[in-house]
């Protein structure tokens, strides 16, 4: 009887906690472990992929971590969630590659209220207090840009007009804010520089092909394009494909491809030909974060921001060997 009584008490503490949705704090097999909340933005790109890979790579129990990982397909109200779980959950701390800038306030407000730290990975957060998260490790991406722009003012010396279409990635995250700022300041400078077109490729090729279509089959006269930035790889793959369906010559005597991130893809294109600069925008930040968390694991404060130093390739730069080595 007394055993019925328990058994019966243990179900309806399991339906209940069920009902209300009750996360409670993930258990570890093995109590040493460093719990981690992890919420990643989605697969849309090389890169993204390639950053996942270095956190999985990173954040394994061999090394001492349990890894949470959350995909938030592209959207911002999913990471939204994905942050609150790892709350319920009581993480140790929770690592976020914020979709936009805008909009994480309140939610890193209730971060900061369980005391969980967050850190931030490749794009930032515009939040009003900066102590809303320990650190920041990722790219200056307006720095990125500015590399870029300096490259075209190179390439096109003289006054002849630059022809310029602007690809950009998902509107308001940080490294559209900055790949697209350095543009912008720089065609503000060179007044011969013309922005024909600022298009949303949203970081996928898919939509970047079905966008530059549109856009140059109601070109009235196949008119000239000198570059086209694209502000990430995929872009870049999406431009190159319709481009050259629409028989626009794509490298250094046709159309000049700028494309951010130098993934191997790119660095195969720019090789061949077909992409004239690769910027390069390091995905490679596992051991970044993890040296953050072990400064605070130390009980130590880690410095706020973390930017990993950058390259540019054009094909010169270059070898076959140099693209197979390539680790993402
Ligand atoms: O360039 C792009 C991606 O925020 C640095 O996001 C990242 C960018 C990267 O999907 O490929």
């Amino acid at each position: 009887m007394k055993r019925f009584f328990w058994m019966t008490l243990l179900v309806l503490a399991f339906a209940s906690a069920c009902r209300t949705g009750t996360v409670s704090r993930v258990d570890s097999p093995n109590e040493d472990l460093t719990v981690i909340g992890m919420c990643q933005v989605g697969a849309e790109s090389d890169w993204r992929v390639a950053n996942s890979e270095s956190m999985k790579a990173v954040f394994t129990e061999e090394n001492g971590y349990r890894l949470l990982f959350e995909d938030a397909r592209q959207k911002q109200e999913n990471q939204i969630t994905a942050i609150r779980k790892f709350i319920q959950q009581q993480v140790d701390y929770i690592v976020l590659m914020p979709i936009s800038e805008s909009g994480w306030d309140s939610v890193l407000q209730e971060a900061r209220e369980a005391e969980i730290p967050v850190i931030l990975v490749d794009r930032m957060a515009d939040v009003e207090d900066e102590d809303l998260y320990a650190a920041h490790v990722g790219s200056d991406f307006l720095a990125e840009g500015a590399r870029a722009a300096a490259w075209i003012e190179e390439a096109f010396p003289g006054e002849d007009p630059v022809r310029i279409i602007h690809i950009q990635g998902t509107q308001g995250s940080t490294a559209q804010l900055g790949r697209t700022a350095a543009l912008e300041e720089a065609a503000a400078a060179h007044p011969h520089w013309e922005l024909l077109a600022q298009l949303d490729g949203d970081f996928t090729q898919a939509k970047t092909y079905e966008v530059m279509t549109d856009y140059l089959t109601a070109l009235p006269d196949g008119g000239d394009i000198d570059v086209v930035y694209c502000e990430n790889d995929n872009i870049a793959f999406g431009a190159l494909q319709a481009l050259e369906e629409q028989g626009y010559p794509c490298g250094r005597k046709g159309v000049n491809i700028i494309a951010f991130d130098a993934t191997r893809g790119a660095l195969a294109e720019c090789l061949n030909g077909k992409i004239a600069l690769a910027v390069e925008c390091n995905p490679l930040l596992g051991p970044l974060v993890e040296e953050v968390i072990q400064t605070m694991e130390a009980g130590r404060t880690p410095e706020k921001h973390h930017y990993v130093e950058e390259q540019l390739f054009t094909r010169e730069d270059l070898t076959a060997a140099l693209v197979d080595s390539r680790e993402y």
